[in-house]
């Protein structure tokens, strides 16, 4: 049985959405990040970084923070979502990367800038469209007569998934991205994508691109 501790966020998305994929037994705890629950010892206990997600595996103990990670632990475990050849896997875990280091931090300031607090600083509101931009167009590439990032359905789909889904906080168009489109509106017929959306509770409709 695994605990995560989440909120209705990307970073979030990104594990409940492997759980549901995984079809494994899981609990899901509501740690409301604008209520600054992950401040809390308790929390901190388990994600140190103050950050969600985090999860608990009740069979061995083990607490873990990170999204990437987690998704890495949990692919391992499972043996599901990421490929045994090293040629595969690593293919896997550099577009898992360029997740969490470029396509999630990026996108995740556009929120800031351009979504949130529009207005109040016209340099970071370029940068971070342009860069956004930019980032999209990697992956329109990327996924030109491709069904998924890799070579099958794996966790680098869920982890930039959830990220593509807050396209218009970032001011993108996905018209302007056809293959990241039609990739998108792939995953988001998948039943495990939309319940993995709705945790830890319902978050109204999801873009349908
Ligand atoms: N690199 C971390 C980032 C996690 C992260 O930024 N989580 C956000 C929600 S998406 C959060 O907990 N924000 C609360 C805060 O910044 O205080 C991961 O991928 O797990």
């Amino acid at each position: 049985m695994i605990d995560l501790y989440t909120w209705t966020t990307p970073n979030g998305r990104k594990v409940s959405i492997l759980l549901e994929e995984l079809g494994v037994p899981y609990t899901a705890h509501a740690i409301d990040i604008g209520k600054d629950e992950q401040m809390t010892p308790e929390f901190l206990a388990i994600g140190p970084n103050n950050k969600i997600p985090a999860i608990v595996d009740q069979e061995n103990g083990l607490h873990m923070m990170e999204s990437g990670a987690i998704m890495v632990y949990l692919a391992d475990k499972y043996r599901r979502f990421i490929p045994d050849d090293p040629e595969g896997r690593a293919r896997v875990l550099e577009w898992l990367m360029w997740q969490m280091g470029g396509f999630g931090p990026m996108a995740g300031q556009a929120h800031h800038f351009l979504h949130f607090n529009p207005g109040k600083a016209e340099y970071a509101e370029t940068r971070f469209r342009n860069e956004v931009r930019r980032l999209y167009k990697v992956l329109n590439t990327r996924l030109e007569g491709r069904e998924h990032v890799c070579d099958d359905y794996s966790i680098a789909d869920m982890a930039i998934w959830p990220w593509v889904s807050r396209h218009e906080w970032q001011d993108i168009d996905l018209k302007d991205y056809p293959n990241v489109r039609a990739w998108y509106q792939r995953l988001l017929a998948r039943d495990a994508v939309k319940r993995g959306y709705h945790v830890p509770r319902a978050a109204g409709d999801i873009p349908a691109g």
